[in-house]
């Protein structure tokens, strides 16, 4: 990042936990930028990047996908960006990551923003995720017969309205035993350098947007 000084905030949480939606929020009230590791890695497999086809099939598992391809992922996005204040949504998510972050970068986050949820809750949010999707899906095949546009647009709708390939069962407990077995050691790394802020993520969204407003009230614009 050369002299560029930044400010980086973690979010994370287990697979549902909300940091996506809470970090819009953030966007708009706080002024930062939302890096979703996880969004950089899907739009890696979508431009047809010699890494694609790896990084679809660790997704598809569950898996962390190397550091190097999202680091530098991470780090090409600060770079194009302008803003100095970066939201890191799901990245570290092992202690190499974290390790090799910081190597690499020098940057050590200002805190952490730790969205603690029940894996009950977590799973019932992304089985909803992939229904409304589903539900979309239908309902433009509807429209397209209605419209009497012959069924040739349908599989580009199809791709647009595609949910996410991980929100299925056997991939969501994947994820959630990859979450408690290397992601939460990295939270526990910060928490003992008391650098976690823990929100209960488990209420509506407008009141734990509430105690993240609550924590962020010192960055506001
Ligand atoms: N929702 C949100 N908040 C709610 C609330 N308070 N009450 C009720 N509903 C709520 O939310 C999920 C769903 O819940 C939405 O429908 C939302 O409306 C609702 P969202 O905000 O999307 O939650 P989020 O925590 O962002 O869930 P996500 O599925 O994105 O978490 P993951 O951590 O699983 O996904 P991520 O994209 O970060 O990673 C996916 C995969 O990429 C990983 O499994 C891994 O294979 C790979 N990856 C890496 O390898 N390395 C990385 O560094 C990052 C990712
Ligand atoms: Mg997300």
């Amino acid at each position: 990042l050369g002299d560029k000084k930044v400010t980086v905030v973690f979010v994370l949480g287990g697979p549902g936990s909300g940091k996506g939606t809470q970090c819009s929020n953030i966007v708009e009230h706080f002024g930062f930028t939302h890096l979703s590791a996880g969004d950089l890695l899907r739009a890696e497999i979508k431009s047809g990047s010699e890494n694609g086809t790896m990084i679809e099939n660790m997704i598809k598992e569950g898996k962390i996908v190397p550091s190097e391809v999202t680091i530098k992922l991470l780090q090409q996005a600060m770079i194009k960006n302008e803003n100095d204040k970066f939201l890191i949504d799901g990245f570290p998510r092992n202690e190499e990551n974290r390790a090799a972050f910081e190597n690499v970068t020098k940057i050590s986050p200002a805190f952490v923003l730790f969205f603690n949820c029940s894996e009950e809750e977590m799973e019932r949010r992304l089985l909803g995720r992939n229904e409304v999707s589903f539900f979309t899906y239908v309902l433009m095949f509807g429209l397209c017969i209605l419209i009497k546009t012959t069924l040739f647009l349908f599989p580009t709708i199809r791709i647009i309205l595609q949910g996410r390939v991980d929100d299925n069962i056997e991939t969501i407990r994947k994820r959630f035993k990859v979450f408690v077995e290397s992601s939460l050691p990295v939270i526990e790394y910060y928490d003992a350098k008391d650098k976690v802020k823990k929100i209960d993520a488990a209420k509506p969204i407008p009141e734990v947007f509430e105690d993240v407003k609550a924590i962020f009230a010192p960055y506001a614009k």
